[in-house]
């Protein structure tokens, strides 16, 4: 396969003005026709003889093509792979051409394809071309109208924008026609045909227009709507108050459909979700799901015009609406529940995957230089540090600054498909601000490290300290140069209380760090400070400091900031499982760690925190994330020491887990709200503490929750729980009722599988092939899939990592037969085998045996090559 490079970058040779589109649905031989208005791009640097026009098409059978309404004959075309060159002699025309697609027989959920015999499409990035021949780029920018002509049993047919016409044909099937009024790229179509029904709402904007909201599923998921509109109306008035953003069509639907290779997708208009970031109900669902189903539909929602209205100009620039609106939903969750536990979750999404991707063969910055499949760039290097830059953006202009650099983006570039740089420009220009430095950011790939010293002259009342910075190289990346990075901090004095750092009596200060080593001196400081570093976890990096034990356990108590108390006891329990890993290497005896057991004592007694914080606070790191402490993955170490240090501090602190889970204990109706949603973490969170007992009294606790059947969270934690830590036949026992309590809802039974695939002691690799031969288990569904293997292979890594190598081959195996028919997600899945270079000796080669297994099975997509090779490089 190519690579495609940033620095290539022309702007395209023509426009589309307008296109028209006609469907005609068949599962086997769908008819497109489509009808564009062509014309010469102004801005091309081209010459004055007509280039011939690129058009994007995979998957196609042409069936005739028409400029100004004649045939063109066959020596003014060549079909090559990707697409179709035309010699033109004018420079403005009409073009038709006539398609035939098989929805029925693509499986890679990309283009237009059946779920459940529904049709749907999924156009991003470079799926249009699946669809038609198209110049299938966003800086092509296009007024769509899309005819619909289906059989009667499909009554409700979709596209973007407003419904302009409807009937039915002589042959009696129907027909709808829709127009969507503002320019898009194609990577925004949408088309949705079905048998559906809907629940509809309204919503007046901030100007008093009145917008219809519709959300439409599969008949028997029509209860399960509720939560996803309540959502989408509180997305749209934050986003009204926040960012000044109205909505623009009259309008706004959103489909759920089962087989989807993501969350969602923000087609105008008309939102397309995987039912499961979108369907609720009390019983059926979790609060993790609640919480995701408002984050997702608010991020979708959101991209009406950090993304629709304002666009991308390539695929590079990803970013440029990613990470902008994945910080613009993160601000939203957070404004809608627990600011410091949403947090403390992105966070640990990010030092857990996002860190890892960094330090990895497939390193990339925020803003990638090339690409083979820009498929494998929706990561969460994009996504999640390209949020985290804009955050720091918001850190250093504040807010209000950072609200005026917005509108003026947004108000400059309506229409446009821009760039990152053009993001930071308007920034600047809005604020009179210097962002040189920071848009490093952008370019260079890997996680900074700081190095923190301090020293304090009790004479002089003198506090210094000093940061270093370094960035490590990553793939085709070498000295990097030192960036601007914002360091919140407050200096802790004896007391707890942060001391004022001047006359102001400001207690709090982001430091500018943008030298590779820099001194920043406070005076008058009366005693020797504790610094509480990184507030907030203002910048994606890691912070070292040579904190004591005490030290920790002081920010664990007074720190004032909520996510650095919580980070100072992970810091402690990092630590504590640092040693305990060596000891067991070293073969010594393992010994509790007293002083971690005092500090989550304190903490589970601690009424006054957030039950949510808590909750937190009690969870020990995951082994995926003591991955990340640097050095050689000693798998068997980080299980013996995690394993460990769970079971000892769920005996210790036995009576004041089991007080704390029954005074939350109480029965009353289910309600997703923060506080609610808190206090059932924090139960759950003990709950499993009892069951990691082992004792039968605590199990038995889990058994009435699991019978109380009062809503599926507290249902599935209490499974999760005797699952993991009962004897495996009475887990089975219990997983099979609930099954067959449960099997006609599709959401309950992938959190069944996922439930099972991850569990460390019940999910062996022998019950995983099982629950593939499950009647309910499906491969081409990339939500079985991702519950059944992905649970496997990226959530359970005792069962992963078993010491013969078993589970890395079983991997190999399955994403060989899944490139078959979705490359997408075989891309995906493959991930854990990507980072065999971080392990010790043995499993480090038994990985990389089976990712070369993978390499030698044949001819691959160009997703998993370009995976595949990079690892292996
Ligand atoms: N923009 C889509 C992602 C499309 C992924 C294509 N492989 C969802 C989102 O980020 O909102
Ligand atoms: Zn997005």
């Amino acid at each position: 396969p190519r690579t495609i490079y940033l620095k290539d970058y022309r702007a395209p040779e023509y426009l589309v003005d307008r296109t028209e589109l006609t469907f005609d649905l068949d599962p086997y031989a769908t008819l497109v026709k489509s009808r564009l208005s062509v014309r010469r791009n102004p801005d091309a640097n081209g010459t004055d003889t007509l280039p011939a026009l690129w058009l994007d098409g995979v998957d196609l059978e042409l069936l005739s093509i028409a400029i100004d309404g004649e045939l063109l004959p066959a020596h003014r075309y060549t079909e090559k792979p990707g697409g179709l060159l035309l010699n033109v002699d004018k420079s403005a025309f009409v073009l038709e051409v006539q398609t035939r697609i098989a929805p029925e027989a693509n499986t890679s959920l990309e283009g237009l394809y059946l779920s459940n015999g529904m049709y749907c499409t999924q156009c991003e990035a470079e799926g249009f071309r699946k669809i038609t021949f198209y110049p299938d780029r966003p800086d092509v920018m296009s007024v769509f109208t899309t005819t619909i002509v289906a059989p009667a049993n499909y009554p409700v047919l979709l596209s973007n924008g407003n419904k302009i016409d409807s009937g039915t044909t002589a042959d009696g099937r129907l027909t709808v026609t829709w127009e969507d009024p503002f320019a898009k790229p194609s990577y925004l179509f949408a088309l949705v045909a079905g048998d559906l029904q809907f629940v509809e709402d309204r919503f007046v904007t901030c100007s008093g227009r009145e917008v219809t909201l519709q959300l439409y599923t599969e008949p028997k998921n029509i209860g399960k709507c509720e939560h996803a509109m309540t959502s989408l109306k509180h997305s749209m008035k934050w986003d009204e108050e926040v960012y000044g953003r109205e909505y623009d069509l009259d309008i706004f639907m959103i489909v759920a459909v089962d087989h989807f290779n993501m969350g969602a997708m923000e087609n105008k208009g008309l939102n397309i979700f995987n039912s499961a970031c979108v369907l609720a109900s009390p019983e059926t669902a979790t609060d993790a799901a609640f919480q995701r189903i408002e984050a997702i539909v608010a991020h979708e929602y959101f991209h009406n015009w950090s993304g629709n209205r304002v666009t991308c100009r390539d695929w590079f620039q990803l970013s440029l609406k990613e990470g902008f609106t994945v910080f613009r939903d993160a601000e939203f969750s957070a404004d809608m529940n627990s600011r410091a536990v949403k947090r403390i979750e992105d966070v640990t999404v990010l030092r857990t995957a996002q860190f890892a991707e960094d330090a990895g063969p497939m390193a990339h910055p925020v803003r990638p230089d090339s690409y083979m499949e820009i498929s494998n760039f929706y990561t969460l290097t994009v996504y999640e540090k390209g949020a985290e830059v804009v955050r720091m953006i918001h850190t250093i202009l504040g807010a209000d600054g950072f609200r005026r650099g917005s509108d003026l983006y947004f108000e400059r570039h309506d229409g446009q498909a821009v760039t990152c740089e053009d993001f930071i420009v308007a920034m600047e220009d809005a604020n009179g601000a210097d962002l040189q430095q920071f848009r490093r950011w952008y370019s260079q790939a890997g996680t900074p490290v700081l190095d923190v010293e301090d020293t304090y002259d009790m004479e002089t009342q003198e506090y210094r300290l000093t940061i270093r910075q370094h960035t490590p190289d990553s793939p085709g990346q070498v000295d990097k140069l030192p960036l601007h990075i914002p360091v919140s901090i407050a200096l802790l004095g004896r007391s707890g209380s942060a001391l004022p750092l001047d006359s102001s009596g400001e207690v709090e200060r982001v430091l500018h760090v943008t030298e590779t080593c820099q001194e920043f001196v406070f005076g008058n400081i009366p005693e020797r400070p504790l610094p509480s570093l990184l507030r907030g976890f203002s910048a994606p990096v890691k912070l070292r400091y040579g904190y004591s034990v005490e030290q920790l356990l002081f920010l664990m108590r007074h720190d004032s900031d909520p996510f650095n108390q919580w980070d100072a006891g992970q810091r402690l329990a990092f630590d504590a499982l640092s040693s305990l890993q060596q000891a067991y290497r070293n073969g010594t005896e393992l010994e509790l760690p007293e002083s971690l057991i005092d500090g989550l004592s304190a903490v589970l007694e601690n009424t006054r925190l957030d039950p949510a914080l808590v909750a937190k606070m009690l969870a020990l790191p995951s082994a995926q994330e003591l991955t990340e402490q640097g050095g050689e993955i000693d798998a068997p170490a980080i299980i013996a020491a995690r394993n460990f240090v769970r079971d000892g501090v769920a005996k210790t602190l036995k009576p004041q887990f089991r007080a704390r889970y029954e005074a939350l204990n109480v029965q009353k109706p289910y309600c997703p709200t923060a506080s609610d949603i808190a206090e059932r973490s924090l139960k759950n969170t003990c709950l499993s503490y009892l069951c990691a007992t082992g004792d039968q009294e605590m199990l038995a606790l889990a058994e009435a929750q699991l019978a109380r059947d009062d809503n599926m969270t507290d249902s599935a934690a209490a499974l999760a729980a005797l699952v993991e830590f009962g004897p495996a036949d009475k887990a089975q026992a219990h997983l099979d009722a609930f099954y067959r309590q449960w099997q006609q809802d599709t959401q309950v039974v992938e959190t069944w599988f996922g439930l099972q695939s991850s569990s460390p002691t019940f999910g062996t690799l022998d019950r995983v092939r099982a629950l593939m031969q499950h009647s309910a288990f499906e491969f081409k569904n990339p939500n079985k899939v991702r519950a059944v293997i992905g649970g496997f292979a990226m959530r359970n890594f005792a069962q992963f990592h078993a010491p013969d190598g078993s589970g890395y081959a079983f991997l190999a195996e399955q994403v060989i037969a899944l490139d078959k028919l979705n490359p997408q997600i075989a891309a995906r899945i493959v991930t854990p085998l990507t980072r065999w270079r971080k392990y010790r000796a043995e499993q480090s080669t038994q990985i990389q045996a089976a990712l070369k297994t993978v390499r030698d099975s044949g001819e691959l997509s160009r997703d998993l090559y370009e995976v595949v090779s990079k690892s292996l490089a």
